[in-house]
């Protein structure tokens, strides 16, 4: 027997953690139509706007569930249909809660959109029901949009997010003013890829992103930079975060939000899942003019799912940011905890760097 023992790690424990965890659950959501069920909350987008703190929240909802059968939701031409299969069908593969795998045909357990709530203390959040959110649209959507981050790039919002299909998992962008009209920008990174951050200033003349492809044969699951002039096309690529063997990011790393400015370079929170899907976050330093150049990075995680909801949930055992705040050395992230409610914690910038250089 191979057996592989996981070097342990310090934990640093530089979260603190809301007391008011979760800020946002379940059923303080309304579901999008009358026998759906809001199922999780999960990885919000973050941003200020209007004086108040927002976040775009991924609903995952499904329908109701009825004893023996699993059903779940597709968005075809806009609409939304159900699937339904019987539980004692051996061509159902449930084994990943996440997915429904059905005769070598993959779908989603849950069909997701994007929601708004907002704040005037970044802890106590409410639905913002006069915006209408975001939803899938047009065939690579139909399996619904995930894990929006939030830039802000001079008056305009940059949305990119995770587009979901039989097509793969891509990352799609769309852009707004005053998040009622939207542009939608199609897809700037096809399959497979996700956790896609824009830089929120220029460096130089470029644009910068960060963004996960996926190489299943040979490479991984490895944070790349990409550049641009315009937003949507990307090239000049190169890689900065690989996974690390016997690691907590050993099988996956991926961006959260956009970088953060510091003194020391661009501050980069990332999550790291491990060969368990234990999801934990650490942090990169870029450098700040040659950002595809690595400075540092986390040996060990700067938070881990240790709380009893980051533990257990839909999938237990996550901690998955992709929005944050920065408050001067203040940072207070939002992030889903074991993708089932949304959480906050706050961390000193300062801290964070100094476990890294
Ligand atoms: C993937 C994505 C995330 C999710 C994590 C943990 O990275 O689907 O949305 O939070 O897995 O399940």
């Amino acid at each position: 027997m191979n057996v592989r023992i996981e070097k342990q790690p310090v934990n640093y424990n530089l979260a603190e953690r809301l007391e008011a965890n979760p800020v946002l659950k379940p059923e303080d959501i309304h579901s999008s139509a009358a026998g759906l069920k809001v199922e999780c909350l999960l990885n919000p987008g973050v941003f200020r706007f209007q004086g108040k703190i927002w976040l775009l929240v991924r609903v995952a909802e499904r329908p109701e569930q009825k004893p023996g059968m699993t059903s779940f939701l597709v968005l075809e031409k806009g609409m939304l249909r159900v699937y339904e299969f019987s539980k004692q069908d051996h061509r159902l593969d449930l084994s990943d809660p996440r997915m429904v795998k059905f005769d070598g045909t993959d779908y989603l357990t849950t069909l997701s959109h994007l929601r708004l709530a907002s704040s005037d203390d970044g802890i106590h959040f409410q639905e913002e029901t006069s915006f209408k959110g975001l939803i899938g649209e047009g065939e690579y959507e139909s399996y619904g949009i995930e894990d929006c981050r939030v830039s802000q790039i001079g008056a305009d919002y940059y949305l990119t997010y995770t587009a979901v299909s039989r097509n793969g998992v891509a990352v799609g962008l769309r852009s707004t003013r005053d998040w009622r009209k939207f542009t939608h920008h199609g897809l700037i990174f096809p399959p497979h890829n996700k956790d896609c951050a824009l830089f929120d200033e220029r460096i130089g003349a470029s644009y910068f992103a960060l963004h996960r492809p996926s190489s299943p044969e040979l490479g991984g699951n490895y944070i790349w930079l990409a550049k641009s002039s315009d937003l949507l096309l990307w090239g000049g690529h190169s890689c900065v975060a690989r996974t690390r063997l016997g690691m907590w990011d050993s099988a996956r790393v991926g961006a959260g939000a956009a970088p953060i400015r510091t003194t020391a370079g661009w501050l980069e929170i990332y999550h790291g899942a491990d060969a368990h899907n234990r999801y934990c976050l650490g942090a990169l330093l870029l450098d700040l003019n040659e950002p595809w150049k690595v400075l540092a990075r986390s040996d060990a995680p700067i938070m881990e799912p240790v709380a009893h909801y980051e533990r257990t949930g839909f999938f237990g055992s996550v901690v998955f940011s992709n929005g944050q705040l920065v408050d001067g050395d203040q940072l207070t992230i939002y992030y889903g905890a074991s993708d089932s409610v949304i959480c906050g914690a706050r961390f000193s910038i300062a801290e964070i760097l100094k476990t890294l250089l």
